[in-house]
C-alpha cells in the first residue's frame, strides 16, 4: 500500500511488506480488489426491505427511476435506511450493556464477579428508588440490576436516566413525544416502521431515529457505563504504554480485542494466577503479556492499566508481527477475515461468544458461571502456544508512547477539587471546568470519538483535530478508537501540555491533567454526555448552549451513527469527518445538517478534511460564546 495513504502511522509501512511476504491478505488487498465502492450504497438509495426489489433510486434527479416497486421516494428510502442503522448501533450498545447487567445480577460475594463500587451502586439505588433499607449489598445489586433489566423490555414509561438531562433538554424530548421508552421496543418499533408500506413520512422516520437513540444514550450506554463501573471499579486516572511496540519479544503475547469487560476482565484475572506465570516460565517465556485492542482494550486499560497495543485499523497488524500467541475476541469491530490470517502465523484467534461465533476461529464458550476455569483454560492455550513461535516471522515495530487515562466523571473531579476555593467554592462539582470556561481561559470543549475508516488516513483525522483543537485553547475529551490514536501519539501526557494554548497549559498545570483527557470506551460516551450535562445543570443553561461538540473524524461502525444521533439529540452539535450513507437525499442532508437545530438545538456538520473540520469546531465554539456573551 502506498505511503500515501498510510503516511501518517509510521508502523504500518513495514507490517504491510511484511504481510506481503508472509502471503498474509489484508485489509488493503480487500479494498483494493473492491475497487470503487458501490455507489448506490454510497448514497444510501438502494432499499431491499422487501422482496419486489431490490429497488435502487437514480442518483440524477428527473432521469431513471425516482421510486422504488411500492412509491418509495429517494428520501424515505434513505431516511428509513439510516433509521436501521441507528437502529442496529443501538442494539448493540445496548446489548452489551444488558450482558453486564446480568453480570451484576449473578455477583456475589464468593463468586468471580463482586461489587467493586459499593458505594456507586448505593448511589443508584437511591436515584431509582430501590429500597435499601436493612438489605446486605448483594441483595441491593441484584435488586437493582433487576431494575435496569426492566429498562430494555418495560411495557410502560420512560428510560429512568433521561432525568439525568438538563431540564430543558428534557421539556425538549418530552414536546417532540421522542422520551426514549423501553430499549428493545425502540428498536422492534424501528424495524416495524421501516417494513415495506409503514412509515414514509421522512421527519417521522427522523424523530424515530433520535428516540431510537436516545434509549442507548441515556439508557443502555449509560447503564454499560454505571453497571461496569460498580462490578469492576471506576476508573482512576493511571499510566500505560500504546501502539505496536507493546508487543514483547519473549514473553507470551496475548491480544485482548471486542468489548465486554466481563470476558477482559477475567482473562486479566487468569493472567495473574500464579500457577499459569510459572507454566508461561516454564514454557521458555518471560510471562504473560496482556495487550488491548479496541474498546476492551480501553475497559481494561483504565482500571488495570493493561497496554493498548492499537486501535481499529491495527487489528490485522498486531497478527502480522508474527509475535502473538492467542487474539482472543468477544464482540464487535472484530474482522471476519482475522481468523485466516493468524493461519499465516502460528497465531491461536479464540472467539468466545456465542453472539460472535467466527468462521474459521477456535470457539471456546464464555459462560459468566465458570468465568475464571474458561479463561485460565483459555490464557494456557495461549502460553503453549508460545513454542510454536516461529522467530523468523517475527517483527515487532518499536513504536510506543506513554499515555494517562482513566479519567472518569468522578476522577476528573476529584482533580478539579484540587483547585477549588476551600473559602468561597463547593466541593464535588465541575464548577471550576465551566468557570474556566466562561471565563474564556478554555474557549470550550470537544468530545472526539469514534473508529478508523480506511477512506481516510489512519489516525491523521483524530490528531489533527485533536492538535489544531487544543492549540487553541479548546479542551478534549475522548474515547474509543480516537482515544487509543491519541495515546499512541503521546498526547495522553501531561507533556503534550506544551502543545495547548497558554489558557489550556494553565488549566492542566494547575488540575495536573493532560489537555486530552481519556475518558473510555464507546460505551462511555455517556460519561461525557454527564460531563456535559452537568455543567448545564450547574449554569441553569441546556446543553445546546454551551460552547462544546462531538466529533467523530474516523467513524465507520452502525454504533457510531446511533451515537451520533443520540448526541445531536441531547443537544450537541455533532461533527462527522466521514460523510453518512444519506447523500441521495438533499431533503434528509438538510434535516441532519441544518433543520435538526430548529427541532434539538444542534445538528450534524459533514466535513472530511479534519484541518477545515477543526476551523469549523472552533467557529461554532466561538458562535456559542458569542450567543451566550461570554
Ligand atoms: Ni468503538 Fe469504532 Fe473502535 Fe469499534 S471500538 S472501531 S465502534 S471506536
Ligand atoms: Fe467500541
Amino acid at each position: 500500500m502506498s505511503h500515501e495513504v498510510l503516511g501518517f502511522d509510521v508502523t504500518a509501512d513495514a507490517l504491510l511488506e511484511k504481510a506481503k511476504r508472509d502471503g498474509a491478505e489484508t485489509m488493503w488487498d480487500r479494498k483494493a480488489a473492491m475497487k470503487a465502492s458501490c455507489g448506490f450504497g454510497e448514497k444510501g438509495i438502494c432499499c431491499k426491505n422487501c422482496s419486489m426489489g431490490p429497488c435502487r433510486i437514480s442518483p440524477v434527479e428527473g432521469k431513471g427511476a425516482q421510486k422504488g416497486i411500492c412509491g418509495a421516494t429517494a428520501d424515505t428510502i434513505v431516511a428509513r435506511n439510516f433509521a436501521r442503522t441507528v437502529a442496529a448501533g443501538v442494539s448493540s450498545h445496548s446489548d452489551h450493556a444488558r450482558d453486564i447487567i446480568h453480570v451484576l445480577h449473578m455477583a456475589s460475594e464468593d463468586g468471580n464477579y463482586k461489587v467493586k463500587n459499593p458505594e456507586k451502586l448505593m448511589k443508584l439505588a437511591k436515584e431509582w428508588e430501590v429500597d435499601t433499607e436493612g438489605k446486605e449489598i448483594y441483595q441491593i445489586a441484584h435488586e437493582v440490576a433487576e431494575v435496569a433489566l426492566m429498562e430494555f423490555g418495560k411495557p410502560f414509561g420512560t428510560q429512568r436516566f433521561i432525568k439525568r438531562a438538563p431540564e430543558p433538554r428534557q421539556k425538549i424530548w418530552k414536546d417532540l413525544n421522542i422520551e426514549p421508552r423501553a430499549i428493545d421496543r425502540e428498536v422492534a418499533t424501528i424495524l416495524h416502521s421501516t417494513h415495506i408500506g409503514c412509515t414514509s413520512e421522512v421527519d417521522s422516520l427522523m424523530d424515530m431515529s433520535m428516540r431510537t437513540s436516545l434509549s442507548n444514550g441515556w439508557g443502555g450506554s449509560m447503564m454499560g457505563t454505571e453497571f461496569t463501573d460498580i462490578v469492576f471499579g471506576t476508573p482512576t486516572a493511571r499510566s500505560t504504554e500504546a501502539n505496536l511496540g507493546v508487543i514483547e519479544e519473549n514473553m507470551v503475547n496475548i491480544l485482548l480485542h471486542g468489548h465486554d469487560p466481563s470476558f477482559s476482565e477475567m482473562v486479566v484475572l487468569a493472567a495473574e494466577d500464579p500457577e499459569l506465570m510459572k507454566l508461561a516460565k516454564d514454557n521458555g517465556a518471560e510471562g504473560i503479556n496482556l495487550v488491548g485492542m479496541c474498546c476492551t482494550g480501553n475497559e481494561v486499560t483504565m482500571r488495570h492499566g493493561v497496554k493498548i497495543a492499537g486501535n481499529f485499523y491495527q487489528q490485522e497488524m498486531a497478527i502480522v508481527t508474527g509475535a502473538m500467541e492467542a487474539v482472543l475476541v468477544d464482540v464487535q469491530c472484530i474482522y471476519p477475515a482475522l481468523p485466516k490470517l493468524a493461519e499465516c502465523y502460528h497465531t491461536k484467534f479464540i472467539a468466545t461468544s456465542p453472539k460472535a461465533k467466527m468462521e474459521g476461529a477456535t470457539y471456546i464458550e464464555f459462560n459468566e458461571e465458570h468465568a475464571l476455569d474458561i479463561t485460565k483454560k483459555i490464557v494456557r492455550e495461549a502460553i503453549l502456544n508460545y513454542k510454536n513461535r516461529d522467530r523468523t516471522k517475527v517483527m515487532i515495530p518499536q513504536q510506543k508512547s506513554k499515555a494517562m487515562l482513566g479519567y472518569s466523571v468522578e476522577t476528573i473531579i476529584d482533580h478539579l477539587d484540587k483547585v477549588v476555593n476551600s473559602q468561597t467554592d463547593v466541593f464535588e462539582t465541575v464548577k471550576p471546568l465551566s468557570d474556566v470556561i466562561w471565563a474564556g481561559v478554555i474557549r470550550g470543549a470537544a468530545g472526539i470519538v469514534g473508529c478508523n475508516n480506511p477512506k481516510v488516513q489512519h489516525d491523521n483525522s483524530h490528531i489533527t483535530i485533536m492538535k489544531e483543537l487544543i492549540k487553541n485553547d479548546i479542551i478534549v475529551v475522548t474515547t474509543g478508537c480516537a482515544a487509543q490514536a491519541a495515546a499512541k501519539a503521546g498526547l495522553l501526557t501531561m507533556e503534550a501540555k506544551e502543545l495547548a494554548g497558554r489558557g489550556l497549559r494553565e488549566v492542566c498545570e494547575r488540575v495536573g491533567i493532560p489537555p486530552i483527557l481519556h475518558m473510555g470506551s464507546c460505551v462511555d460516551i455517556s460519561r461525557i454526555l454527564d460531563l456535559v450535562s452537568r455543567v448545564s445543570k450547574e449554569r441553569g443553561l441546556d446543553n445546546s448552549n454551551l460552547p462544546v461538540v462531538g466529533v467523530a473524524p474516523e467513524w465507520m461502525s452502525e454504533k457510531a451513527v446511533g451515537i451520533g444521533t443520540y448526541v445531536v439529540s441531547s443537544g450537541i452539535d455533532t461533527f462527522l469527518g466521514i460523510t453518512p450513507q444519506v447523500t441521495g437525499s438533499a431533503r434528509f442532508v438538510d434535516i441532519l445538517t441544518n433543520q435538526l437545530e430548529d427541532k434539538v438545538g444542534a445538528k450534524f456538520f459533514f466535513e472530511e478534511d479534519p484541518t477545515v473540520c477543526a476551523q469549523k469546531i472552533m467557529e461554532r465554539i466561538e458562535e456559542k460564546r458569542d450567543r451566550l456573551g461570554i
